[in-house]
Order: C-alpha cells, then sequence, then structure tokens
C-alpha cells in the first residue's frame, strides 16, 4: 500500500538522508570495516548462522553466538574496539530520538544475495524508555512491523536508501523483520549491491 498505517510510536522519515549524505555514511562504515569486520553471528545453542552479517559501532556492540546474545565493547575476532558512531548519526539520534543522552551502540546489518530476517523483538537492551533509530542505505528491503505479541496483524513497508525510522513507545517492543530485499533498485552499495541498515540503541540505563 501507498501510505500504510504505522504501529503508534513509529515515525518514518523517508528520504531523510540525501545521497550526498548517504555516501558520506557509508564511506565511514567502510572506514571502520579494517577494525571491524562484517561477520556471521550464530544463534544462540544452534549456532546456525545468520544469513544477515553484522558489525558493530559504538561503546558497546550487539554479537550473538552459541552462548547467547549480549552487548561487548569489543569485536569478538579482532579483539579492537568498535569503532565510534559516525557524527552524522549522533547528529541524527538528536534530533530525532527525544532522548537525554546519546546511543551506545549502532548495529550494522548488511544484507546480500537472500539475506532476511525473521520477526523478533529487540529486548537485550536494559532501557525500553529509548527508541531504536534506524537508517536504511543500498538496495529496497520489504519491512514488516506487527505489535507487541506475536502472531498479531502487521504492517508492510518498502524502505529505501536514506529512509529514517524512529521505534519508540507502544513500538520498541514491536515484532518486526525484513521480509526480504529487492536486488538491484539502490545503486549506493555499488558493486555486488545489497542493503545496509544501521540502527542506534541505548543499552544501559543512563545513571
Ligand atoms: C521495531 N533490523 O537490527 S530496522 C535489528 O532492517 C533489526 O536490519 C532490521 O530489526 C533491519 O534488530 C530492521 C528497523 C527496526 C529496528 C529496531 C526495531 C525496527 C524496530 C526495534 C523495535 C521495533
Ligand atoms: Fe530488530
Amino acid at each position: 500500500p501507498l501510505a500504510p498505517r504505522l504501529p503508534p510510536g513509529v515515525v518514518y522519515r523517508p528520504g531523510f538522508f540525501d545521497a550526498a549524505a548517504q555516501a558520506a555514511l557509508l564511506a565511514e562504515i567502510r572506514a571502520g570495516l579494517t577494525d571491524a569486520p562484517f561477520g556471521r553471528p550464530e544463534m544462540p545453542r544452534t549456532g546456525k548462522p545468520f544469513s544477515v552479517e553484522m558489525t558493530n559501532r559504538g561503546a558497546l556492540g550487539w554479537v550473538s553466538d552459541r552462548s547467547g546474545y549480549r552487548y561487548q565493547p569489543r569485536h569478538p575476532v579482532t579483539g579492537r574496539p568498535w569503532p565510534p558512531i559516525p557524527d552524522a548519526l549522533l547528529s541524527l539520534w538528536r534530533a530525532l530520538a527525544h532522548y537525554p543522552h546519546d546511543p551506545q551502540a549502532c548495529l550494522v546489518n548488511l544484507y546480500r544475495g537472500n539475506a532476511r530476517m525473521g520477526l523478533h523483538q529487540d529486548r537485550d537492551e536494559e532501557d525500553f524508555d529509548a527508541p531504536v533509530l534506524s537508517v536504511s542505505l543500498g538496495d529496497d528491503c520489504l519491512f514488516r512491523i506487527g505489535g507487541t505479541a506475536r502472531g498479531g496483524a502487521t504492517t508492510s513497508l518498502r524502505l529505501a536508501s536514506g529512509d529514517v525510522l524512529v521505534l519508540g513507545g507502544e513500538s520498541r517492543l514491536a515484532f518486526h523483520g525484513v521480509d526480504r530485499v529487492y536486488p538491484g533498485t539502490g545503486t549506493l552499495l555499488g558493486e555486488g549491491g545489497g542493503r545496509i541498515n544501521l540502527t542506534l540503541r541505548r543499552v544501559t540505563r543512563p545513571s
């Protein structure tokens, strides 16, 4: 649908970042890949790999392996601290989050080929008062969001490069996922294409 009804608490800002700002953001993310390369996390217990590749920026990064999900200050393979969150993303948070502390984590998800993300809730953070901010780069995707109970009605939204979502209030614990990426719909990532999503989060309760 052209103007889907979004659940309460979701703010959608299509085209928030123009082409130049997207390119600058991507260059900053790429510059951090030496210290913090993409990896494919494993599901807790089973060790089954995610189809999405991940890395992080910021004081804390989200990781998953056989022992569970957690936030930690260093890359699990290089042992290096995660590179800093780009200034453009700190500015975005300060403008849109309506939350009086900066984000601590920026999860970088890379979708290539048939990568997708099943419906889930984000509940590994201590502070659900802070929203999650999402920035899409590269190919379009079909994003789906429902309510706070599994199995309820969902709304689908096609996200494009430069789009921003703010997930706050009631939507902070909404089930959500990425059903598919549309190859060749974005030019930003160039050779190989794909989609990158950046999510900004507050992890700990501010003291
Ligand atoms: C709704 N990422 O990293 S971003 C994730 O496109 C994640 O890579 C997806 O779900 C992606 O956890 C979706 C939009 C998003 C992010 C966080 C949310 C939607 C959300 C948290 C609560 C509710
Ligand atoms: Fe999520």
